[in-house]
């Protein structure tokens, strides 16, 4: 497959400043007539011939301006010479929406039909100029068989509709704001809706709908009342109003990720629309808000100023992430959400950074776009604008954006463009900052401190890693909050913001006392890793201490990496190790005991850091990953914690337990419930057992049953296949709690894991053909440290032909297991050696999608 490069971009040689499409639906055949009103484009070179891409479409007829045309075959694209300025382009297609697995495009999902059109779905449904640059105004007719699709749904507002007398209806929408092809949208099913109408700041009133299957709806409230969150907040926050006077959502049940932005009708997976106490979580809630607020606040960043072409990705990704953060901080509070945040780009976007796909945030050349939603675009993109949020401070950044809104409105902009209005409506020089855009890697800053006088000098070091194709980097800005405490004084230094721009630079700053203490990098200002050797005490004194809480769980992440990664690799004395040890449970006694945290606060802290972010810690230099090593020090440290406070565990565990669901202490009370059951379940198994029963018995919410089930699959008891049965048996009608019931299971600390999986592989609920089912098992599995890097190699022989079986059906979501094995390199050669091995048998198994390709021969290289 060729690959597509930034620097290659031209505009395309026509406007397209019009569509109708006009749909006969059925399930198994839908014929699609495209009528395209084509001018010239004055700014792009002049062209002869019109290119409207295709895929896997043949045209049944192609006219210009009514008369038959000349056209002709470029691969899947259709290729039309055209002669005068302007003209009238009409297609007719064919499709089949139920052999449509791969889910782009118009696909059937439960009897219903929907589109997924981004990045290039829409050339799946008729031939167009599939690229997000041209920019249309849709009218679209759909008529069907009314009893199989009483609903009929597009972008925009509906302008007519009609009965005919053999069965069938039809409806006419047209959607006034010009839009990219990817932003189009059509569903048609058997929907029911459960609607609120919003009445925006200048006072007009915006119908709201959540659509989903009659047996969803009284789950849709969470939804609909994220919605309206989301709405005010844009318009207080961001200035943004929302334009159209109807805004559709549909929860749909395939789908390969989380929801789709499309004008006035956005298409959701279930798994971020259907909550209530009994089958949700807590983390699914704020999921469900999180993705709701995320396609809504699209409508500015993304739809009204979308994007030049598919290497700006991150320009809507990166600040819509941002977005959706920051609205969520202020919906559930800062700190929490902050380090949650930090958690996901640790563990997804900081192994992809230094593995073989790592990638600026705005690629310079892809082969299948598809594959650029990623951690990189989307997280770090999201950090590299909050960064300049940091410089600016918050009202002078709403400058920027507000000068962006309006200069872009109506375009397809760059990342250039964004940084521009930035500079200009903020007041910032971010002309080297630029190259956050374009350098892949984690930087990484050492520190060094010296005292002189009555200041501290702090000696800080960049350094940015190669990257495939980068061998060579620039130091970049790297704006970082700090503060100088005082461990002998207690006291705390007042916070301010450092910026490293050179490769070290010195910074002289107010000591606050003797026994100096530097706080750095707080509140995460920079997505960078911090290197430095502080002593044990010092991290003990933060962890306590710090006035920054996010500092504070920052101390105890890195006390427990250094005890983790030092046992692990075998590095520490005994007495060292004792004495960290001891430091660690000290730490943690003190936050059960501080009775001015709340209990979410406090569930953060009780959290030691993954085992991917550990491995990543460990394969520094030339030294490599060992996962066996670092999965037994992890767990020798949680059976160590249980014991040493099961005392205050079980104290905090039965404080907790009575604590009620509707109590707003709830939600923190249930997050330290099973925490406290985690440490305590890996030091008396058998004690903990009862006691995750009893959690699970007494559960009157899916938060307390799913966390006991958690704990319980681990252990190997009676409990735990009684429970687990009850679980199915209760919930077996529920799609995304029997999901929940495989993940849990992929995930668990049970010895068997491997048989345990291969034997749910074969459960008459498992299909390879909805994604979160196979995300539910096999994404969960490969992301269980213990069962996928087993000695054997099993686990990653699993998801190689997870990849295989999948890459024919859904190329998209089978690409994505490729990452787990891609990151090869940075583990102990045994286990290396099986990685590549499997990698290697999936390049030799013949024809491979564009998107499995492009991720294993990227990997290989
Ligand atoms: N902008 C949306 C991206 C998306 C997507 C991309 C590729 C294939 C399927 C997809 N479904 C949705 C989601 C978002 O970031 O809001
Ligand atoms: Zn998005």
């Amino acid at each position: 497959p060729p690959v597509i490069l930034r620097e290659d971009y031209r505009p395309f040689g026509w406007l397209v400043p019009e569509v109708r499409l006009d749909f006969d639906l059925g399930l198994t055949r839908t014929r699609v007539r495209a009528e395209l009103t084509v001018q010239r484009n004055a700014r792009a070179d002049h062209a002869d011939t019109i290119r409207l891409n295709g895929d896997g479409l043949k045209p049944l007829s192609v006219t210009v301006d009514g008369a038959a045309a000349d056209w002709r075959m470029d691969g899947d694209d259709l290729i039309v010479p055209l002669r005068e300025d302007a003209h009238l382009i009409a297609v007719e297609t064919e499709i089949d929406p139920t052999a449509n697995t791969q889910l782009m495009g118009l696909y059937a999902s439960g009897g219903m039909l929907c589109t997924q059109c981004e990045a290039e779905g829409f050339r799946r449904i008729t031939f167009f100029p599939d690229r997000p640059d041209v920019l249309s105004v849709y009218t679209v007719r759909m008529h069907g068989p009314k009893a199989v699709f009483p609903i009929l749904l597009c972008n925009g507002n509906r302008v007519a509709e009609g009965d005919n007398d053999d069965g069938t209806h039809w409806a006419e929408w047209n959607d006034p704001w010009p839009k990219p092809s990817y932003l189009f949208a059509l569903v048609a099913g058997d929907l029911v809706a459960n609607s609120k109408p919003f009445v925006t700041c200048s006072g007009r009133e915006v119908e709201c709908n959540i659509w989903v299957r009659k047996e969803d709806l009284a789950r849709t409230d969470h939804a609909l009342e994220s919605l309206h969150r989301s709405m005010q907040w844009d318009e207080e926050v961001f200035g943004r109003e929302y334009d159209l006077d109807l805004y559709n959502i549909v929860a749909v049940s395939d789908f390969n990720m989380g929801a789709m932005e499309n004008k006035g009708l956005n298409v959701f997976n279930t798994k971020y629309v259907l909550a209530d106490p009994d089958t949700a979580t807590d983390a699914d809630f704020d999921a469900v808000e999180g993705v709701i607020a995320h396609e809504y606040f699209h409508n500015w960043s993304g739809n009204r100023v979308t994007c030049r072409d598919w290497f700006q990705l991150s320009l809507k990704e990166g600040f819509t992430v941002l977005r959706d953060q920051l609205f969520s901080q202020d919906m559930r509070g800062e700190a929490v959400k902050r380090i949650e945040d930090v958690r996901i780009l640790r563990a997804a976007q900081f192994p992809e950074d230094a593995g073989p796909l790592a990638h600026p945030i705005r690629p310079d050349s892809y082969r299948e776009i598809s594959n650029f939603y990623t951690a990189t675009v989307y997280n770090k993109g999201a950090e590299v604008i909050r960064m300049m949020r940091s410089m600016a401070g918050v009202e002078r950044f709403r400058a920027g954006t507000d000068l962006y809104f309006d200069r872009h409105d109506g375009e397809a902009a760059t990342c250039e463009d964004f940084v521009r209005a930035i500079e200009d409506g903020a007041g910032l020089d971010l002309a080297q900052f630029r190259l956050w855009y374009s350098q892949a890697g984690t930087p990484r800053v050492s520190v060094s401190q010296k005292v002189e006088g009555d200041s501290l000098e702090l000696t800080l070091r960049q350094t940015v890693p190669a990257t495939p194709g980068q061998p060579d980097k620039q130091p970049m800005p790297i704006p970082l909050r700090v503060a100088v405490h005082s461990r002998a004084a207690a006291a705390l230094g007042a916070e301010q913001l450092v910026v490293l721009a050179e490769a070290e630079r010195t910074f002289t700053l107010p000591l606050s006392g003797p026994d100096p203490v530097v706080s750095i990098n707080r509140g995460f200002t920079a997505p960078v890793v911090i290197e430095r050797a502080l002593d044990r005490e010092d991290l003990v004194f933060l962890a306590a201490h710090d006035d920054d809480p996010f500092a504070r769980s920052e101390a105890l992440q890195e006390l427990a990496v250094g005890h983790l990664v030092g046992t692990a690799s075998g590095t520490l004395s005994a007495d060292q190790q004792a004495a960290g040890e001891a430091a660690i449970i000290g730490a943690f006694r003190s936050s059960l005991a501080d009775a001015a945290l709340d209990d979410a606060m406090r569930g953060e802290l009780m959290m030691l850091p993954s085992e991917t972010y550990l491995f990543e810690a460990m394969a520094t230099g030339e030294r490599k990953a060992d996962p066996g090593a670092i999965h037994a020090a992890r767990e020798g440290l949680k059976a160590a914690i249980g014991s040493a406070l099961a005392d205050e565990l079980g104290a905090l565990h039965a404080r907790a337990s009575a604590v009620p669901l509707d109590d707003p202490a709830g939600r923190g009370a249930r997050k330290v419930k099973t925490q406290a059951l985690v440490y305590l379940a890996a030091a008396d198994p058998g004690r903990t057992a009862k006691l995750a029963a009893q959690q699970y018995d007494a559960a009157d919410n899916m938060t307390d049953r799913q966390g006991a089930l958690m704990v319980l699959c681990g252990l190997d008891c009676p409990e735990r296949d009684e429970r687990l049965a009850a679980f199915h048996a209760r919930y077996k009608d529920n799609a995304l709690v029997v999901d929940k019931w495989f993940t849990l299971q992929a995930l668990s600390l049970h010895p068997d894991v491997i048989a345990q999986v291969r034997a749910l592989a074969e459960h008459p609920d498992f299909t390879m053909r909805n994604p979160n089912r196979v995300r539910s098992l096999y994404m969960a599995f490969a992301g269980n440290p213990q069962g996928f890097h087993d000695a054997s190699g099993e686990g990653y022989r699993m998801i190689a032909d997870v990849i295989l079986a999948l890459d024919p059906i859904n190329p998209q979501t089978a690409a994505r297991f490729v990452p787990s094995l891609g990151r090869w390199r940075r583990i102990e050669p045994a286990r290396a050696a099986l990685m590549k091995g499997e990698l290697e048998r999936i390049m030799a198994a013949g024809k491979l999608s564009r998107d499995t390709f492009e991720q294993v021969s990227r990997s290989l290289e």
